[in-house]
């Protein structure tokens, strides 16, 4: 007998505990707020990396604007995304990320000069996955969501409890890819929580022309439950990336998370917004930006004072200002090296006798 749909809908009800937590309009409750546990340290910390993040970002942008880096795609607007989702992960769950994911990067310890390489021509992969368990940013839109999901299954087979945070944009949803790995993910119900940075754009092309309908409702036809939240919050995204990846790692499968939020800058220094979006959508989200209303909301509570604030922002400006010295300092490597270097393990003589003609070319230019 072929289910109904409402039994497709009370399945995919029944085990879903991120509801409750948040209302019907995908806010936190007040109550779901409080049911986190997070003393005021912990709640100061998620404010300092907001800031830390959105700095080194600023910083990021500034060097390229100076011929310093060759590109730069800002994630300004969507820190909570950051910050929450890889406080509310283990530091042995895993991330597979998109471009825009230099501010997960740094919350997971990469330091942001090694990163920074990638965009400067002098690496191309700055840091060993394995030890940070952060793959490398994938430039294809969305071939990194079937990685996450293999892998994650991988986790599974080897019994390990570790969960794989696979994050992407809203022009993602609209690949193959995307939904290969959301129907291969239901089936075998593996340990990975989808987590869609919705920033209404892709490039130039507002949701409105990529996608009918919620991204999040789409989980329902691959067989796990999806949630659609503000991604603005970062208690909203903390609590949303925790219980669902709580809900994975006891072996409940994947969910859907669609935080919606704003790509405040372009979508890359070679992109000119202003071309396509109006001032009015910019200020409208400005006015909802994830660190001023955080800090309000700290302010309010009695959790954060304006020498705490000015604290923090030294802090940030410091540790940008380290970045660029580092980042700058270093030197370029060997071209034969950069070209060469990782290719085989046992390089064939062929290959060895090319190297050594490229490096010979080179030798007084
Ligand atoms: C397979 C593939 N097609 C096209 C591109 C060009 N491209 C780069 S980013 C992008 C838009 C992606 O939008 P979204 O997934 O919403 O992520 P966002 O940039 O908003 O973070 C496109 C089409 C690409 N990098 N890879
Ligand atoms: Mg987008």
């Amino acid at each position: 007998m072929f289910p109904t749909m409402a039994d497709v809908v009370r399945v995919v009800a029944a085990d879903d505990p991120l509801r409750a937590l948040f209302s019907p309009a995908g806010e936190l409750t007040a109550e779901g707020r409080s049911r986190l546990g997070l003393d005021a340290a912990a709640l100061r910390e998620l404010y300092r990396n907001m800031v830390l993040i959105r700095r080194a970002d600023q910083e990021a942008l500034n060097l390229q604007r100076q011929g310093e880096l060759g590109l730069w795609g800002q994630y300004l607007g969507q820190e909570a995304i950051h910050v929450g989702a890889m406080t509310a992960l283990r530091t042995t769950d895993w991330v597979f990320p998109s471009y825009r994911e230099f501010g997960m990067a740094m919350i997971r310890g990469v330091d942001p000069a090694d990163m920074l390489t990638m965009f400067r021509g002098l690496s191309h992969g700055p840091w060993d996955p394995r030890k940070y368990h952060f793959a490398p940013l994938a430039i294809p839109v969305a071939t990194q969501v079937p990685h996450a999901v293999g892998f994650a299954l991988g986790c599974r087979l080897k019994h390990s409890d570790e969960v794989v945070l696979s994050t992407f944009g809203d022009g993602a949803t609209s690949e193959g890819d995307w939904h290969e790995a959301m129907n291969f993910a239901g089936v075998f119900k593996a340990p990975v929580v989808f987590l869609c940075q919705n920033n209404g754009w892709a490039i130039s092309v507002p949701l409105s022309k990529q996608t009918a309908g919620s991204i999040a409702d789409r989980a329902s036809g691959y067989g796990f439950p999806g949630i659609r939240i503000d991604g603005n919050d970062v208690l909203g995204v903390y609590a949303a990336v925790m219980a669902a990846a709580d809900r994975a790692r006891q072996g409940e499968g994947p969910y859907l998370i669609e935080a919606v939020t704003y790509r405040m800058g372009a979508h890359t220094s070679s992109d000119d917004p202003t071309r396509y979006r109006t001032e009015s959508e910019l200020e409208a989200w400005n006015a909802k930006d994830p660190i001023a209303r955080y800090r309000a909301w700290l302010e309010q509570q009695g959790i954060i004072d304006e020498r705490t604030v000015a604290a923090i922002a030294d802090a940030a400006e410091s540790a940008a200002q380290a970045m660029r010295a580092r980042l700058t300092a270093m030197p370029a490597p060997p071209p034969g090296e950069a070209i060469f270097g990782r290719v085989y393990s046992n390089p064939p003589e062929s290959f060895l006798r090319e190297r050594e003609e490229f490096e010979s070319s080179l030798e007084g230019s």
